[in-house]
């Protein structure tokens, strides 16, 4: 399957910064400096974690030696970058500095950015929707982690590039969570299948079929965080996932986990749950603008290798970036 680019047929080409990152608008000029804006202002409280417990430590030590390294080391555990991805950091730190490649405090954070950009660099953060639409995204996740509100936000994004979007509420757990996903869609002008008293896989085969009868460019099928029992909701997401693939193969084309930040490493264990029962294609990392443990980032990369693709910074439409591994970093450490 080609990169997304789901929409060749009926409308220009997406810009390429829409197969994942940078952001659309960094095309152009004064909005591109929006999204670093905002980017920065939604970082703000995991940067005085990171990177100002560093620059604290860095600036007390003249010199590059031992203490100073195990120091940083520690910094680098209480900024939530996780056990495997401090001692990746940490190994390659002490080999630059007995190579001699680095020898003063004022070179450490250029080496550590440098270092982790390399590392989720490695990650393909394009979403990777087929050529001829429909494209299907999939959304899951635990209870209150986001879900919805990511869906709409994606929606928005969809629409604002001139796409049709249709949503399917396949959480029938909860009324009110098939009312919320119809006030979004109303708000950010997509269409929405629903039925309440039909399970979550039978409301997204029919969202499958109205998408592909009438033409729509994506499907994005909101689900149920719980059910009586974490073996039926897992049940429940492969049962969703092999019925949208009868009617439209290969769908859905991304399963995307929605992950609330501010739960910090317990959002990895659930992504690492969740990846037992449904292949989990991208992460959308949400609340990042309300918390200090943006820092998980970095570890995720050691510790469930699933891309990042996007990351909520609050709780409007706009309120949603592709991830891009440089500009993350440097919003993170300037
Ligand atoms: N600050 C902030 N709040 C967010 C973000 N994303 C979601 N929220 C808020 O988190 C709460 C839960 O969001 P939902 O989208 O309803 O979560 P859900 O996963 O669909 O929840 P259930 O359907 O109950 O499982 C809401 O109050 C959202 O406004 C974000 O990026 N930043
Ligand atoms: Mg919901």
């Amino acid at each position: 399957m080609s990169p997304f680019n789901p929409f060749r047929r009926r409308k220009p080409p997406l810009p390429e910064a829409e197969q994942g990152a940078p952001e659309p608008e960094a095309e152009g000029g004064n909005e591109g400096a929006g999204v670093l804006q905002r980017l920065r202002a939604g970082l703000a409280k995991t940067r005085r974690k990171v990177a100002g417990g560093l620059r604290s430590v860095l600036s007390v030590h003249r010199s590059l030696d031992e203490e100073l390294l195990e120091e940083i080391e520690e910094q680098l555990y209480l900024a939530d970058v996780g056990p495997q991805a401090v001692m990746r950091l940490s190994e390659r730190l002490r080999e630059a500095y007995r190579q001699g490649e680095i020898e003063r405090p004022e070179q450490v954070l250029d080496f550590l950015k440098a270092r982790i950009k390399e590392d989720l660099e490695q990650w393909d953060t394009r979403l990777n929707l087929p050529e001829e639409g429909p494209g299907v995204i999939m959304v899951a996740g635990v209870n209150g982690s986001g879900k919805t509100t990511s869906i709409a936000k994606l929606a928005h994004r969809f629409v604002r590039m001139d796409r049709r979007v249709l949503l399917a509420a396949s959480d029938t757990f909860r009324a009110a969570a098939v009312q919320q996903l119809e006030i979004w869609a109303r708000r950010v002008g997509a269409d929405i299948v629903k039925n309440e008293s039909a399970d979550p896989a039978a409301v997204a085969f029919d969202a499958a079929e109205k998408a592909t009868a009438n033409g729509y460019d994506v499907l994005i099928i909101d689900t149920a965080g719980r059910m009586h029992t974490r073996t039926n909701l897992m049940m429940e997401l492969q049962k969703v996932s092999r019925v949208v693939d009868k009617k439209i193969p290969g769908a859905p084309h991304e399963t995307l986990m929605v992950l609330d930040a501010t739960t910090g490493q317990n959002a990895i264990s659930q992504a690492l749950r969740f990846n037992e029962s449904i292949n989990l294609t991208g992460i959308i990392l949400a609340k990042l603008d309300g918390t200090a443990k943006g820092g998980i980032v970095f570890g995720m990369r050691h510790q469930i290798d699933i891309p990042v693709k996007f990351i909520g910074l609050g709780e409007r439409a706009e309120d949603l970036i592709a991830f891009d591994p440089d500009g993350f970093v440097d919003a993170l450490f300037e």
